[in-house]
This record gives C-alpha cells, sequence and structure tokens, in this order.
C-alpha cells in the first residue's frame, strides 16, 4: 500500500533530503522512482536500504506515476511537471517556476492548507528563505494583525546547491594554505562575475532585477503576499550569502496591527505553534543559530524584542534548515496534506 512516487532531482541537494525525510516520516509509498537530468542518469541512490538506479527524466517516466516531487531546477519543471501532470500525476514543484502563476497554489502548510484544494495539476512549494520566515510570522499574524515586514536574510551556501557547498569548502582550503582562490559559481553561477564566499558575506543572491532588488529579494516579497493571500502586507528584503553550509538565519522586522502587544504576548503566540520552537532566554544567552539548527525539522524564533520606537514594531531572529523546512519538508508536507486531503489518486 502507498503512492507510486517520483523524485526529480533526486541526486541534488534538496532531491537528497526529499529521499531521506519520505523514509523518515513514513509518507505511504509503494514505488520510489527517482529521476535525474541526464548528466546525473546512472547515479545511484538510496531508498528505505534499497539501492537505486537513477534514470533520466522523460514525460514517458511519468507513466502510473501519482506523486512527483520535482527539485531539479525550474527549466526541467517548466518543460516535465506539465508532462507530469497530463500522465496523471500531482506534482510538488521546488522550483519557482510557477510558484507565481495565479492557477498555482504556493503553500506552507502551517499557513494556507487549504490553498491546496484549488490546484490543477501541480502545487508549488515556496523558496526556502519565505517558508521560514511565514511559517514563523504566521501565529503572530494570526493573534495581532501584521502591517509590515523588514527581513534582512543571512543566507547558506546550501541554497545554491551541492556544488556551491563544495565550492566554499575549497575555498577555505585554498585561503588557509595560502594559494590562489578559484571562483567559479557565487554568487550565481549564471552571473557575470563570480566571488569568493569563503570568510565572506555577499549581498547578491540571484539575479538583480531592473527595481533594483534580486531575484531572491523579490521571491521573499511576492510569495509572503500569495502565501498570506495579502496584497496589502508591505514586505522589504535584503538576501546575504554567508560561508555558513545549511541553515539560513534572518533578522525579521515587522510591525503588527494592534497596539499594546508586549514581547511575552509575541512569545504565547509562537509557543506550541505547529513546527515552531521557540528559544529565546537572554540572560543565559539562548537564541537560535544556524549549528543548533541543522538537521532539525522546525523553525526556531529568538531574540524577540520589542521595537524601541514603534509600539508595534518588533524585531525577531529565525532560523531553519534551508534544506529541510525550506525545501524537503515542506514538500513532503504538502505532500501528507494531499493524502490527507483524499486528493491523490489511489
Ligand atoms: C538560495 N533560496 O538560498 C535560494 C535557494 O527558488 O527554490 C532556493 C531557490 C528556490 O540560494
Amino acid at each position: 500500500t502507498g503512492y507510486r512516487v517520483a523524485v526529480v532531482g533526486a541526486t541534488g541537494a534538496v532531491g537528497q533530503q526529499m529521499l531521506k525525510t519520505l523514509e523518515r516520516l513514513n509518507f505511504p509509498v509503494s514505488s520510489l522512482l527517482p529521476l535525474s537530468s541526464k548528466r546525473s542518469a546512472g547515479k545511484k541512490v538510496v531508498f528505505k536500504g534499497e539501492e537505486l538506479t537513477v534514470q533520466e527524466a522523460t514525460p514517458e517516466s511519468f507513466e502510473g506515476i501519482q506523486l512527483a516531487l520535482f527539485s531539479a531546477g525550474g527549466s526541467v519543471s517548466k518543460a516535465l511537471a506539465p508532462e507530469a501532470v497530463k500522465h496523471g500525476a500531482i506534482v510538488v514543484d521546488n522550483t519557482s517556476a510557477f510558484r507565481m502563476d495565479p492557477d498555482v497554489p504556493l503553500v506552507v502548510p502551517e499557513v494556507n492548507e487549504d490553498d491546496i484544494k484549488k490546484h490543477e495539476g501541480i502545487i508549488a512549494n515556496p523558496n526556502c528563505s519565505t517558508i521560514q520566515m511565514v511559517a514563523a510570522l504566521e501565529p503572530i499574524r494570526k493573534a495581532y494583525g501584521l502591517n509590515k515586514i523588514v527581513v534582512s536574510t543571512y543566507q547558506a551556501v546550501s541554497g545554491a546547491g551541492a556544488e556551491a557547498i563544495d565550492e566554499m569548502y575549497e575555498q577555505t582550503k585554498q585561503v588557509m594554505n595560502n594559494e590562489e582562490v578559484k571562483t567559479e559559481i557565487l554568487p550565481v553561477g549564471g552571473d557575470k562575475k563570480h566571488y569568493q564566499i569563503a570568510f565572506n558575506a555577499i549581498p547578491q543572491i540571484d539575479l538583480f532585477q531592473e527595481n533594483g532588488f534580486t531575484f531572491e529579494e523579490m521571491k521573499m516579497i511576492n510569495e509572503t503576499k500569495k502565501i498570506m493571500s495579502d496584497n496589502t502586507l508591505e514586505v522589504a528584503a535584503t538576501c546575504v550569502r554567508l560561508p555558513v553550509e545549511t541553515v539560513h538565519s534572518e533578522s525579521v522586522y515587522i510591525e503588527v496591527e494592534q497596539n499594546n502587544v508586549s514581547v511575552k504576548d509575541i512569545h504565547g503566540a509562537l509557543e506550541g505553534a505547529q513546527g515552531i520552537t521557540l528559544q529565546d532566554d537572554p540572560t543565559n544567552q539562548v537564541y537560535p543559530m544556524a549549528t543548533t539548527a541543522a538537521g532539525k525539522d522546525d523553525v526556531f524564533v529568538g531574540r524577540v524584542r520589542k521595537d524601541l520606537d514603534r509600539d508595534n514594531g518588533f524585531h525577531l531572529w529565525v532560523v531553519s534548515d534551508n534544506l529541510l523546512k525550506g525545501a524537503a519538508l515542506n514538500s513532503v508536507q504538502i505532500a501528507f496534506s494531499l493524502d490527507k486531503l483524499g486528493l491523490l489518486k489511489k
């Protein structure tokens, strides 16, 4: 019993976590088909102790597949997700290919699970830095309303893929050995210039848009409004890459709708919220960090402070594993929601 599941991009940083998360959370899988681009076809992956050979994804690969999780880049999703749907599969897509399409729900189950019901074959998984932020802010919004978000991110190299992780380690060795530092990938594989990430902080994630914001920043802005279905919400973002392997951290400033809200109230809204762990005890130096959130499912929140000038302003520190809640885990949670809502073909 279970579903015939395909994972597209099975050898990638996120695809690997998808396999592990499906297994760890015991999603009902009757057969698992690992797919990839031509380049990675033939590689082996392990699912439930079994070694499986990765096949090149083609439209025909999806024959008989009930659920397809995509994380092989936007162009692969654009080409093949509609094909998977044509073959009867429901697609959970972890790329930016369809996120802003009005016919495609963009879902973080703790925030807008019901939007899944409107799907026409494809459900989009938001960008990692967006997911952890909206997951942390939704309990606060539910309790006190939300008018404005200003976020600065401290993002891990794994967000740029397995090759970016290798580049960071190689450069670190090169710097330590006084060797020439090779820069080939970061900040963005497809941009004109490349900069050293080792021992650095780069204020560019993805390509610059005409308005001066990067695409990553615009994703945080547009996706947040869509997930929270609030076009009046004011959102601004600055996204920065750090030499951290996994886990994105975010400094988030918010303005809530209600007045006279206290830090204790914000703590109260976050405590017990699904998928949230509050770690906020400054007197004992307790706050979330990348090293302590790595490998964990939750979104961690700490450093909650009331703004010194605005009564309805609050500052928070939001930390989460970008490959788990930011990607693979959220996709698998969407799969569980599809199952729960009876939306997967038996
Ligand atoms: C990064 N947030 O850290 C990106 C990775 O749209 O799913 C995720 C890209 C996406 O570089």
